[in-house]
């Protein structure tokens, strides 16, 4: 591995932009290497800018679910560049698209556009206060739903504690209405929202920001049920899930309608775009209909719109989730007998072609249990799959993502870099 276009990249990368990235986790810091400077992605593989090539296991943190630069979504994107490229007033464009959205998640009666995920659950969370006229909210431990500053609390000591800023510069103002309750434990949130005064639950229904954790048997369930009877909005942030897990995202999967839907990474096929919708009742509060501001002056960009247009037709094809399934565990499965042959202990967390593989004895059914992971021992597992020409997302706490790109011999290649990387 040639290193040295990269580390000048890096070296000036780090004088201008904080850390030299413009996302934290891209900094790799956790596993004790420095960021990997991209310059191209196709199907499965980057290169780097020393043209190392990798096979890519982040997928830009999910959105490319169909691999790098497909050649569909950029046909898409140029035939909607000879339009233009925004103009700050409607297109069709952004209505074909959210008309998609909707037939695939019906309970979509309604949407609007943004550009992140932040963006979208932030939006959600202050329409679901509009609309309740109630302050408080609650979220899971290890629950990462963008960085609007009600989100980002840290749980105190405790089961069900009054959140503390999880961030400088948070005020305890801003964090003081968030309940911050463990994942998987549906006590917890009917105690709290059983008092009648929560506005929203928000929760990722199947976890990826503690690494992967599925929901228990009938946590789902619970949540709709608890949230229903007290007139507490349940918002399910599938701005991973959406378009991974099923092609009507862990709603589907799971078969539980929430109130409303925080979506993004896939639905912008690559490109910045996010959304959030449900139901007509609620999101007819929203401006300009009704008295919750939002706003966003690149919001149903017509670029972001007609690529995730694009990828969502090309989701809905037959067999993509079947053949998603087979890759994921396929690649899970792989992982898992490579630690055991390894004797390191290792637990597989997988729901279709998200996966994490946690360093630790297991069961991982929360964030408390996620933290048991031997952390150290994933930053060499890290940096070892690197030199092997496998990119994983730098972290414990994050979720490997196959694409349809991903072939047989891909995965077959992983495995084998696994297997000597676990022995090292
Ligand atoms: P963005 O604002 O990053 O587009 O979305 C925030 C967000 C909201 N909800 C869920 C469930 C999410 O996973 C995210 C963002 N996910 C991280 C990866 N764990 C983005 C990567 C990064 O922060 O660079």
């Amino acid at each position: 591995m040639s290193i040295h276009h990269s580390q000048a990249i890096f070296e000036r990368a780090k004088a201008i932009i904080p850390g030299g990235v413009n996302s934290p986790v891209r900094a790799c810091r956790s596993v004790g290497a420095d960021p990997v400077f991209v310059a191209q992605g196709d199907g499965a593989h980057i290169w780097d800018a020393d043209g190392n090539k990798y096979v890519d296991l982040i997928g830009s943190w999910g959105p490319l679910i169909l691999g790098h630069a497909h050649r569909e979504i950029l046909d898409a994107i140029k035939d909607t560049l000879s339009m233009g490229t925004t103009f700050g007033a409607p297109t069709e464009v952004e209505v074909k698209f959210a008309e998609k959205l909707k037939s695939a998640v019906p309970s979509m009666e309604m949407i609007r556009a943004v550009s992140s995920g932040t963006e979208a659950t932030m939006s959600a969370l202050r329409l679901a206060r509009g609309f309740t006229g109630r302050a408080k909210i609650i979220k899971a431990d290890g629950g990462y739903h963008g960085h609007a500053d009600c989100l980002l609390v840290a749980a105190g000591s405790g089961a069900a504690t009054l959140g503390i800023p999880g961030s400088a510069g948070v005020p305890e103002g801003a964090a003081k209405d968030t309940l911050v309750v463990p994942y998987n434990d549906l006590a917890s949130v009917e105690k709290l929202v059983s008092g009648g005064d929560i506005a929203a639950v928000i929760i990722e229904p199947v976890a990826g920001n503690m690494g992967l954790v599925e929901p228990a048997p009938g946590y789902l369930e619970g949540l709709r049920a608890i949230t229903a009877k007290f007139g507490t909005v349940l918002i399910f942030d599938e701005v991973m899930t959406g378009f991974r897990v099923a092609f009507g995202g862990a709603q589907a999967r799971y078969n539980i309608t929430p109130d409303l839907t925080t979506i993004g990474k896939v639905i912008g096929g690559g490109l910045p775009a996010a959304a959030f919708g449900g139901r007509m009742d609620i999101m007819q509060k929203l401006a300009p209909l009704g008295p919750v501001y939002q706003a966003g002056t690149l919001s149903g960009n017509p670029l972001a719109m007609a690529a995730g247009l694009k990828a969502m037709e090309i989701l809905s094809r037959p067999r993509t989730y079947e053949r998603l399934e087979t890759l994921g565990k396929k690649l899970g499965d792989g992982l898992l007998a490579a630690a055991t042959a390894a004797g390191v202990p290792a637990v597989m967390n997988r729901v279709g072609s998200m996966l994490t593989l946690f360093f630790a004895k297991g069961p991982i059914t929360d964030y408390e249990t996620a933290k048991t992971a031997d952390t150290k021992r994933f930053g060499s597992f890290f940096r070892n799959m690197r030199d092997r020409g496998v990119f994983l997302p730098p972290s414990q706490f994050e979720a490997m993502f196959v694409s349809l790109a991903h072939t047989d011999e891909d995965i077959e290649q992983i495995l084998e870099a696994a297997k000597a990387s676990l022995v090292d």
